[in-house]
């Protein structure tokens, strides 16, 4: 999987619409956020689990795309003075810290349409099919969405202040940060026209990476840096928000992860071509550093 960064990025410039226009300042807004150099986790699931189940990977481009886009607009709307009011993103000034908040904000929406735009256009059509476009359409705005991301969100927010135990963590993870990590790995079999047991595989694969994925954010959190992961630390203690480094303390956070890991890859087992590059993966991010 080693051209997968280089065709997500060529293919985010190619989708985004010309500049030349009034309303150049949106366009710099969203293009800054897409290339603020993150690490596209989410498109490498969609050309993973597109290549597992044998798709072709021209089609699994527009939906890479679409799902690096919503995860960006969730970035920014993320960083915004009514949310987690951070300045700092991936080492860089946060988007409304250049663009001012109201251009931040457009930015994120415009994203979000975005996403379906692409998911939908004529080009990922002919790649991928009708079919195929309209059940990543669904899928992407059921995850992304108030039973999904969105919802994990508010979550989030009503959690505050409320020492929220485990239960709740688990589930606003699963929704804040699970869901759209999910939906990258069931849009990679979507693409490639895979069967519905092979699509819930991936996304029990993608629920297990995905809550690792945040215990490890919350991990990297408690014992990295600011000059280590680019944004700011300590933010949820400041807020009086529980994560699972304070409820369960590191030593069983990385047992957690581990053993999420684990069920990760034995989803795998419903595949019946190599899943090396997927086991690899998981362990990979279990291990992550920022
Ligand atoms: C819709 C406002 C709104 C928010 C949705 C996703 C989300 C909720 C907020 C973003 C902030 C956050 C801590 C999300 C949890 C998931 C997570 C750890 C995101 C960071 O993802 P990476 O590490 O980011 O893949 P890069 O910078 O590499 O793209």
């Amino acid at each position: 999987m080693k051209n997968y960064i280089e065709l997500t990025e060529k293919a985010l410039k190619d989708f985004l619409p010309n500049s030349d226009c009034r309303e150049k300042v949106l366009i710099d807004s969203m293009n800054y956020s897409l290339e603020a150099g993150g690490k596209r986790v989410r498109p490498r699931l969609v050309f993973e689990f597109n290549a597992l189940c044998k798709g072709k990977e021209e089609a699994a481009v527009p939906f890479a795309c679409a799902v690096e886009m919503i995860h960006t607009y969730s970035l920014i709307h993320d960083d915004l003075p009514c949310m987690d009011d951070d300045d700092l993103r991936r080492g860089k000034p946060s988007n409304h810290k250049v663009f001012g908040e109201d251009i931040a904000l457009l930015a994120g929406d415009a994203l979000l349409t975005l996403a379906f735009e692409v998911l939908s256009s004529e080009k990922a059509v002919k790649l991928a099919g009708e079919k195929a476009c309209c059940a990543a359409v669904n899928t992407l705005a059921k995850y992304a969405g108030a039973i999904g991301m969105v919802g994990g969100q508010v979550i989030d927010l009503i959690s505050e202040n409320t020492n929220a135990p485990i239960e709740v963590l688990r589930e606003m993870d699963s929704k804040k940060t699970a869901c759209l990590i999910k939906a990258a790995c069931k849009l990679g079999c979507i693409s490639a026209g895979a069967d519905s047991d092979k699509i819930k595989a991936a996304s029990l694969y993608g629920e297990s990476i995905g809550i690792a994925f945040q215990i490890q954010d919350d991990i990297l959190d408690a014992v990295s840096s600011v000059e280590e992961l680019g944004k700011p630390i300590g933010s949820d203690n400041e807020n009086g928000k529980s994560t699972y480094v304070s409820l369960l303390g590191i030593e069983k956070c990385k047992e957690l992860v581990d053993e999420l890991t684990q069920a990760a890859i034995d989803s795998l087992s419903a595949f019946d071509s190599d899943v090396a590059q997927l086991k690899e993966y998981a362990l990979q991010l279990a291990k992550r550093n920022k």
